[in-house]
């Protein structure tokens, strides 16, 4: 039988500091290392960048406002590092501070629950110049400093925090594809980084319960179930592969505090496993996460992939003509191949609203931790006809996942909220303005000359309906 949501349930959406707040250089904020690679030639669609992006640092109230009228429960946004501490650490820059000091406060106004993430990807510039960033240890000092910093800020008005932004996409597209600063492809690295980021993300956590901060906390993680194509075993075993290398490896981390065992070995065979200083294992099996933040935009499709002449990492498609993605994959594991059962959006992106329900049965069943949705949504061209903006395959796509969460709880699984991405249009990083996920449309173009007009689309008044309802259709 369906179960209702819960009557408190979240009914979210979401932003990230870089996408939407622009003001990139305004009230003592320093640079961050995004501020630095869009403006390098040919690194993002159309050389776009996040100067001015939505302009949401002035237009706060105003958006805040749309969301108060659409009776949105809860807002996920990030703080941008840079306007706490300019240069990484220090003495706090105030007028940065206060910027979120507001928001929170305009939030809390209209009955809006802050969703507040720590990390989403900006790191300030100065400790990439430093020490590397998150190439070095000393990151974690620095960040539990910065997050201190913000639990002292915030205790008793934020309740929901999420330490790390997908650690997993972060760390492979900087160290490994190279497509994200620091633009390498490095997998040893790669390993490193992500195992520092673990130990990064354990720290914070037992700081907020250490301060016994009144809220929950945990990492946000983009997962993408992984299917196989059919029931050849081969397919089957890539399937499972892929599980692990790609979800279990920091799944199992967070929730367990250890790397699934067949591929920390075969990672330590090609001597690229990441170190273990003395203190790792136990940091890691300390620290409990409340909650696990699910980004789920898309199932996954392997196949076997051989060892000789395999596939490996593959192109994304930044063009939005469907059908440029290259075929990637890790030879001898699996290879990613097209599902012939789903559709896919212009990017690609594979449309599976029953895999959010098998994310949350394979993360319930594994994990039994409560689940917050921090992202999901579909980005497609949108098109203003007559001042207003008909999404139905948006309303489509969300009404879908919906009722698929739905199932799920009836499943067994908690889940706290859902937070769409995102809230207003915004900059999608490597994908220009063109890229369009919002509720909320804004006028911006590829030539970042729009007018930042907010125009309310079809989607936004479907989701105020669910809201009111509690998701009962
Ligand atoms: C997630 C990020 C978001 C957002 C989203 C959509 O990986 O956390 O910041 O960008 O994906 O991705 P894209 O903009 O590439 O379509």
């Amino acid at each position: 039988e369906l179960k209702q949501f819960p009557s408190d349930f979240l009914w979210g959406s979401a932003s990230a500091a870089y996408q939407v707040e622009g003001a990139w250089d305004e009230d003592g904020k320093g640079v961050s290392v995004w501020d630095n690679y869009v403006r390098i030639p040919g690194k993002t669609f159309k050389d776009t960048n996040g100067d001015v992006a939505v302009d949401h640092y002035h237009r706060y109230k105003e958006d805040v406002k749309l969301m108060a009228e659409q009776g949105l429960k809860a807002y996920r946004f990030s703080v941008a590092w840079t306007r706490i501490f300019p240069n990484g650490r220090g003495e706090v820059n105030q007028k940065g501070l206060q910027f979120y000091v507001d928001l929170v406060d305009e939030l809390i106004a209209h009955n809006i629950e802050p969703v507040l993430t720590l990390y989403h990807w900006d790191i300030p510039q100065a400790l990439q110049d430093e020490y590397g960033g998150w190439e070095s240890r000393k990151i974690i000092a620095d960040f539990n400093n910065y997050a201190k910093t913000l639990f002292e800020t915030f205790r008793g008005k934020v309740k929901y925090w999420v330490s790390l932004n997908e650690q997993n996409i972060f760390t492979a597209h900087g160290w490994l594809m190279g497509i994200h600063p620091p633009d390498k492809k490095e997998p040893k690295l790669f390993y490193e980084v992500n195992h520092i980021a673990n130990l990064v993300n354990a720290t914070v956590i037992n700081t907020f319960h250490e301060m016994k901060m009144d809220g929950k906390i945990g990492p946000s993680f983009a997962y993408s179930p992984q299917y196989a194509l059919d029931s050849n075993p081969k397919n089957i075993l890539a399937a499972e592969n892929a599980e692990d290398a790609l979800s279990h490896f920091w799944m199992d981390v967070y929730l367990y505090g250890e790397y699934p065992i067949a591929i920390f070995n075969r990672l330590k065979e090609q001597g690229i496993a990441p170190t273990f200083e003395e203190g790792d294992a136990e940091l890691l099996k300390s620290a409990k996460p409340d909650f696990l933040g699910i980004n789920y935009y898309q199932s996954n499709t392997v196949a076997w992939n051989p060892l000789e002449n395999g596939v490996g990492m593959g192109e994304m498609n930044t063009t939005g003509k469907k059908g440029t993605s290259g075929e990637s994959g890790e030879p001898g594991l699996y290879k990613r191949v097209v599902n012939p059962h789903v559709e896919r959006t212009n990017w690609d992106w594979e449309i599976d609203p029953t895999g959010i329900r098998v994310a949350m049965r394979r993360i319930t069943s594994r994990y039994r931790v409560p689940i917050l949705i921090t992202e999901n949504g579909l980005g497609e061209y949108d098109k203003v006809e007559d001042g207003k903006i008909h999404d139905d395959y948006r309303i489509d796509y969300l009404s879908k996942h919906v009722s698929a969460i739905r199932e799920a709880i009836s499943d067994g699984a908690t889940v706290l909220g859902y937070c769409t991405w995102s809230y207003t249009d915004l900059l999608s990083w490597l994908n220009g303005y063109q890229k369009r996920y919002g509720f909320v449309y804004v006028d911006q173009d590829e030539t970042m000359q729009g007018s930042l007009k907010r125009i309310p689309k079809d989607s936004y008044y479907w989701y105020k309906d669910v809201i009111e309802k509690n998701g009962s259709e």
